[in-house]
């Protein structure tokens, strides 16, 4: 039956090893890898001579099915959404739960129920919107009973998602004590919101306004503040959609200092510039828009180089899709365009192309930087993000002699304009199975809802280790005189 999967003969990499071996997978679960594994003949035989056999994509990064910015459902929902991941080489995503009114539980319960269709194993961060008694032991339920150990925080979105920095006091405070991930979208919400408006005011209303008004040295500010709360507080913090060398820098200086601050580029500010946002049709330039904006060329190489160095650590996507209709509420104005752009099914393409093709970083680190790091900072490896006995069948076989072409003719997801289209390259995903299931071969896709199982990730990652309980100012209150400060008379 196809429960029983030999894979043979493939260079199987993991972040740490590569070897050729096969692979024996039984009833979802890796169970053998070794050279000249011997099986029965009830047995799904696939040949990965010549091939690179490697853990499935996981994607940090995600918002299928979101309520955003006007539009009831971002256009690709758990389903579309997932079968264009797994078309594409992604196993696992993880996607933000939104609070329903402010309430981390309703939003927690609204999700579980999108997801019941979903194809392939998913995790969920929660995004913290306000702050008060409630939602603060709403994140320890959160945590101890729902599987969750990453809460995010929007810096800007003013009106919508804003918080500020009381409230990322008080949450990254939260996560310490839970040992729970703090995130930050890193931007200046009230700037941005200026900038938006001086755009307005100059009559730029269209796509090109989106980028004029949020500019690089916005997400510089923000990911600084975030950098430097997150020190005083004395936690790990983790940077979402790191677009500019601004950002990119201050999360070097940090790491440098020994700060555990992690940076998630994304796909759209690897490979592309802003040069799309000035197309003077419409639709063409909007669906270009996410926040923060795809910044001037230069950015992009940028954040390759810092990947490949190991100053940024995983590449996540953002798949955020809206369809042309959905775009085209910002027509007369850039601030209604709704920010998303796709990714989830070209991200394991574009990532292999760009970076190992190119000779920038090796197969392992590819294997790191797509799937092995993020399932460690999220606390699920080995389980995910290696392909060792025991550990989830979620594998892809990818040929690096095949190439790849995109467009949205051809791709999976509902949306029916591609950020990426035309482009191509070299390393096709020629297989993946997911928990066991053979779902892409032969360019068919054969995917189930409901096969996809929700994955509970455990807090205190290995980011806190060596991480004092105590924060940065009780740490300097102990060289305080005792008797002035402590004194018991
Ligand atoms: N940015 C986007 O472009 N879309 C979703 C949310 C976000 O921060
Ligand atoms: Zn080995
Ligand atoms: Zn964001
Ligand atoms: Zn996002």
């Amino acid at each position: 039956s196809s429960s029983k999967i030999l894979i043979k003969g493939g260079t199987v990499v993991n972040a740490h090893h590569q070897e050729i071996a096969d692979v024996y997978v039984e009833d979802g679960i890796i169970v053998a890898v070794r050279p000249n594994i011997k099986v029965g003949d009830d047995i799904t035989v696939l040949d990965a001579t010549g091939k690179f056999v490697m853990p499935g994509g996981i994607d940090p990064h995600t918002h299928l099915e979101m309520e955003f910015m006007g539009i009831d459902q971002t256009i690709d929902d758990f389903f579309s959404g997932q079968a264009a991941a797994l078309a594409g080489g992604t196993t696992m995503h993880i996607d933000f739960v939104i609070p329903v009114g402010g309430s981390l539980t309703a939003g927690f319960e609204a999700y579980e129920k999108k997801a019941k269709k979903s194809a392939m194993d998913y995790g969920f961060h929660v995004a913290i919107t306000k702050w008060d008694d409630t939602v603060s032991k709403e994140m320890e339920i959160m945590v101890n009973e729902k599987g969750i150990n990453s809460f995010k925080f929007f810096m800007a979105y003013k009106g919508i998602l804003m918080v500020n920095d009381e409230l990322l006091l008080e949450g990254f405070k939260k996560c310490k004590s839970l040992g729970a991930l703090a995130m930050v979208h890193a931007e200046n919400g009230d700037a941005v919101f200026e900038g938006q408006k001086r755009m307005i005011e100059l009559g730029i209303t269209g796509p090109e306004g989106h980028a004029l008004s949020r500019p690089a040295v916005l997400e510089g500010e923000a990911t600084a503040r975030a950098i430097r709360l997150a020190a005083f507080v004395n936690t790990p913090l983790y940077v979402v959609h790191v677009m500019s060398i601004d950002a990119m820098e201050e999360i070097a200086k940090a790491r440098k200092s020994g700060q555990k601050v992690i940076g998630e580029p994304v796909v759209s500010g690897l490979v592309l510039d802003d040069s799309g946002l000035w197309d003077t049709d419409f639709v063409t330039a909007a669906k270009y828009v996410m926040s923060p904006p795809i910044r001037a060329a230069g950015h992009d190489k940028a954040l390759q180089a810092a990947l490949s160095r190991g100053i940024l650590q995983l590449v996540g996507t953002d798949h955020c899709a809206f369809n042309s209709t959905q775009k085209s509420l910002g027509i007369d104005d850039f601030r209604k365009i709704p920010n998303g752009v796709n990714g989830i099914e070209e991200r394991m393409h574009l990532v292999w192309d760009t970076m190992v093709e190119s000779g920038q970083i090796s197969v392992s680190d590819y294997v790191r930087i797509t799937s092995t790091e993020c399932a460690r900072i999220f606390n699920i490896y080995p389980r995910k993000g290696a392909i060792l006995a025991g550990s989830d069948a979620d594998i892809i076989i990818l040929n690096p002699n095949s190439s790849f072409e995109i467009s949205a003719n051809t791709h999976h997801s509902r949306t029916d304009t591609n950020i990426y289209e035309g482009r191509r390259g070299k390393g096709k995903v020629e297989v993946t199975i997911a928990g066991g299931r053979i779902v892409w071969v032969n360019n068919e896709l054969t995917v189930t809802p409901g096969s996809g199982k929700y994955v509970k990730m455990p807090p205190f990652s290995y980011l806190f280790e060596g991480i004092d309980k105590t924060d940065a100012i009780y740490l300097s209150s102990l060289r305080a005189p005792a008797k002035r400060y402590r004194s018991t008379e």
